[in-house]
C-alpha cells in the first residue's frame, strides 16, 4: 500500500512581495508550438514539421499543423493579453516562415507576419521579447546535418542579421537560443524531439555547434545596427545528490556539468568545463576552430532562466555509460507531467549562480516557469486550476527570496499564455493561462489568467492576490 500522500500544493496567504517598479512582467510562446499556418504564405518546412509526420514520435499522432491558429488570431490574442496586464510577451519566430530554406531569399509574408505581430504589441503597450530559434530549424538546413554542422551555426548568425535590420527599431530584447540542452538532449542524443537523431554521446558537435551559432549571432545582431538586450535562455536546476556518497556526488557533478554548466561558461567566463574527448566519447571533436571559444563569449547583456523543477541522480549501475542515473523526487507535489514541485530549488538555483559567476553574470529574467495541469471546462464554463497559481505564487515567492539577498531578477514570463502543442505530448499537457479548445479554438481565460493579472497588474506588492469568478 502506498502509505505516503502526495502533498497538496496551496497559495501563500501571506502579502505578496513587493517586486520593483519597473520590473518586467510577461508570457512566453514560441512558435511551433502555437502559430499553426504551417505551409502558408510561402513558410518552408522546419525540423519539427517533418519530425510530427514520422509514425509513433507524438502522442495521439497529433501535429503542430493548425495549434492555435495564432497566425491567424494573433490580433484578439494580444487583446487577450493587453487584457491581462502583462508588459512584455516572450515569443519566438519561425525561422523557416522568413527564410523558408533556411537562408537568402527572404519570404516578404513571412517577415510581414511578425511586423504586424510587433507593431499589435506596441500598440497594446507590450513589449516584445524575440527568441531567435525555438527548436524549428529549417528543414532544408537539417537535410544537410543541421547543427551537427558548423554551416546551420553560420546561416543562424545570417538569419540573427535579418531580423536585427528588419525587425531591430522595435524589440525589446533578443534571445539567440531556447534551451539548447533539450535540443540537443532530446532532438539529437536521444531523438525524442525533432529532428530525432540518435546520436546518442556522439552529440558534441550539436552542443559546440549551437554555442558557436549564439556568439555568431550575438556579433550579428550587433553589427546589423541592434543596441537592445542581447541573451540566451537556458533551462537550468539544481542537481542533487541521492546521498552523500562519492558516487552519488560525482553523478551529479556530471549532470550539472551537461545540464547547467557546459551552456553557461563558455558563454559566461570563456571556457569550456567539459573535456570533449572525455565527456563525450566516440563525437568527432574536430568541429572547434581556434577562435571559437572568443566567439561564444561574445558578451551578453541578460541570461534568461527556464525554471520547472530540480533534479536528482544517483551513482550509475554498471554498463550505464551516461555517468548518472535519474532519480525520482517523492514527498512533495507533482505538476500534470507528474513532474516534482519545489520552488525552493529556484531561489536555490538562482543564488548558486550569482555565488558561482559573481561580476561575470549579467542580469536574469524568469523567461519561463509554469505548470501543465489536466484542466477541464466546468458546466458554468470556467476553468478552475487552483494548482497553477498556487505553483505560479511558490515560485514568484522563491524569486522574490532570492531578490531579497541580492539576485538581479528582472522580469518574469509565465509559460505560457495558452495551452498549446507541448512538443512529443502533442497536446495532452496544458501548461496556459487561457484554455483552449482546440476542436472550436475558442480561448477560456481560466482563474490563473485572473489571478496572474492581479499580480502584474498591481505589480503584487502587498496584496494577497486571489480569484474572482
Ligand atoms: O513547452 C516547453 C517549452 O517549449 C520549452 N520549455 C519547457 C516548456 C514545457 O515543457
Amino acid at each position: 500500500m502506498d502509505d505516503i500522500a502526495t502533498p497538496t500544493l496551496t497559495a501563500s496567504t501571506d502579502p505578496f512581495p513587493e517586486f520593483p517598479s519597473d520590473f518586467r512582467w510577461g508570457t512566453a510562446t514560441a512558435a511551433y508550438q502555437i502559430e499553426g499556418a504551417w505551409n502558408e504564405d510561402g513558410k518552408g518546412p522546419s525540423s519539427w514539421d517533418t519530425f510530427v509526420r514520422q509514425p509513433g514520435k507524438i502522442a495521439g499522432a497529433q501535429t503542430g499543423d493548425i495549434a492555435c491558429d495564432h497566425y491567424h488570431r494573433w490580433e484578439s490574442d494580444l487583446d487577450l493579453m493587453a487584457n491581462l496586464g502583462v508588459n512584455a510577451y516572450r515569443f519566438s519566430v519561425a525561422w523557416s516562415r522568413v527564410l523558408p530554406t533556411g537562408s537568402a531569399p527572404h519570404n516578404d509574408a513571412g517577415l510581414a507576419f511578425y511586423d504586424r505581430l510587433i507593431d499589435g504589441m506596441l500598440a497594446r503597450g507590450i513589449d516584445p521579447y524575440v527568441t531567435l530559434h525555438h527548436w524549428d530549424l529549417p528543414q532544408a538546413l537539417e537535410d544537410r546535418g543541421g547543427w551537427q554542422t558548423r554551416e546551420t551555426a553560420e546561416r543562424f548568425a545570417d538569419y540573427a542579421a535579418l531580423m536585427g535590420e528588419r525587425l531591430g527599431d522595435r524589440v525589446s530584447s533578443w534571445i539567440t537560443l531556447n534551451e539548447p540542452f533539450v535540443l540537443a538532449t532530446f532532438g539529437y542524443s536521444f531523438g525524442t524531439h525533432a529532428p530525432g537523431r540518435t546520436l546518442f554521446l556522439s552529440v558534441y558537435p550539436v552542443v559546440h555547434h549551437l554555442l558557436l551559432g549564439h556568439g555568431l549571432a550575438v556579433q550579428a545582431l550587433r553589427a546589423a545596427g541592434v543596441t537592445a538586450p542581447i541573451g540566451i535562455t537556458n533551462n537550468l536546476t539544481p542537481v542533487w545528490a541521492l546521498t552523500d556518497s562519492d558516487g552519488d556526488r560525482a553523478a551529479a557533478e556530471r549532470l550539472d556539468t551537461l545540464y547547467n554548466r557546459q551552456w553557461l561558461e563558455p558563454i559566461l567566463l570563456g571556457t569550456q568545463p567539459i573535456d570533449p574527448e572525455v565527456a563525450y566519447p566516440g563525437s568527432d571533436t574536430s568541429c572547434v576552430q581556434p577562435g571559437d571559444a572568443e566567439i561564444i563569449a561574445t558578451p551578453i547583456d541578460f541570461l534568461g532562466v527556464n525554471f520547472y523543477n530540480p533534479q536528482q541522480v544517483k551513482a550509475p549501475g554498471e554498463g550505464n555509460p551516461m555517468g548518472f542515473e535519474l532519480v525520482d523526487i517523492t514527498g512533495v507535489p507533482r505538476t500534470g507531467f507528474d513532474w516534482p514541485v519545489v520552488p525552493s530549488a529556484l531561489t536555490d538555483r538562482l543564488v548558486s549562480l550569482r555565488d558561482s559567476y559573481g561580476d561575470q553574470l549579467p542580469p536574469l529574467y524568469i523567461t519561463e516557469n509554469g505548470t501543465s495541469v489536466a484542466d477541464h471546462v466546468d458546466s458554468d464554463g470556467r476553468v478552475r486550476d487552483p494548482f497553477r497559481w498556487a505553483y505560479l505564487d511558490r515560485h514568484l515567492r522563491a524569486i522574490a527570496d532570492a531578490m531579497e539577498v541580492g539576485v538581479d531578477v528582472r522580469g518574469y514570463f509565465c509559460w505560457s499564455f495558452m495551452d498549446n502543442f507541448e512538443w512529443a505530448e502533442g497536446y495532452d499537457q496544458r501548461f496556459g493561462l487561457v484554455y483552449v479548445d482546440f476542436d472550436t479554438q475558442q480561448r477560456i481565460p481560466k482563474d490563473s489568467f485572473r489571478w496572474y493579472r492581479q499580480v502584474v497588474t498591481g505589480n503584487a506588492a502587498g496584496i494577497v492576490p486571489g480569484v474572482q469568478a
